[in-house]
């Protein structure tokens, strides 16, 4: 059986029964000039990961194996979000307002779509979620289940946002995952380490982390 030397003990999985899970690379997250941007936030930080998700994409389609893309945004009649996200820290401009790419995480935006590099090609699953976890109101469970998916290998953006919040949802339903330390990223680079240890602590009390290159290598030699 495959198996990459993952953090805290080796990840094995069935090659029939893994998908790549690629979490909110969208404009506005990542982008100069978008949403994280314009509030502030170091997307400096965000930018590593992108060519390494390109490339763990391109691994995976290689291999014909699923990639499967998630962005966080709401339907454009604001009826699937919460008036407390909607309000919460107060912000000048809130979701759904005028932003610098569009209404700000609403579907079909420019801001909310995905950035050119790791864009969603024919035929692969794209999720739109209105929260963090990517099985809340979404497909996501049925699709993998009806699929045989066991085993995920999660990527995106951020780590301590969305992406934690999916892998913890997905070790809770189940599912095996491995988070690609070098294929995620954060704002906030310290709340990234502290995510990638907490994952792993308690041998694996939420799942495994691995590098990039060594997805590559193992699908490579498939
Ligand atoms: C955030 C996300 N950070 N995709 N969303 O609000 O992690």
């Amino acid at each position: 059986m495959p198996y990459i030397d993952a953090k805290p003990f080796p990840f094995e999985f069935g090659i029939d029964h893994v998908a790549l899970v690629c979490i909110d690379m969208q404009r506005d997250f990542c982008e100069p000039g978008g949403f994280a941007d314009s509030l502030g936030n170091s997307i400096e930080n965000i930018a590593p990961c992108i060519p390494v998700i390109a490339k763990l994409q391109a691994a995976f389609r290689k291999a014909g194996l699923p990639v499967i893309h998630t962005k966080e945004c709401h339907k454009p009649d604001l009826s699937d979000l919460p008036t407390a996200k909607r309000n919460r820290g107060n912000p000048k401009i809130k979701i759904g307002d005028q932003g610098p790419m569009g209404r700000i995480l609403i579907n079909g935006e420019p801001g909310s779509d995905f950035v050119a590099e790791n864009a969603p090609t024919e035929g692969e699953l794209v999720i739109a979620k209105p929260g963090k976890d990517t099985f809340y109101r979404t497909n996501f469970y049925e699709y993998l289940t009806t699929r045989l998916i066991t085993h995920l290998f999660i990527t995106g953006v951020t780590t301590d946002v969305c992406v934690q919040t999916t892998m913890r949802c997905a070790n809770d339903r189940g599912f095996d995952c491995v988070l690609v330390e070098d294929g995620t990223g954060s704002y906030f680079p310290e709340f990234k380490e502290v995510t990638l240890r907490a994952l792993v602590a308690q041998g694996g009390i939420v799942g495994w982390t691995c590098k990039s290159d060594q997805v590559v290598d193992c699908l490579a030699a498939l």
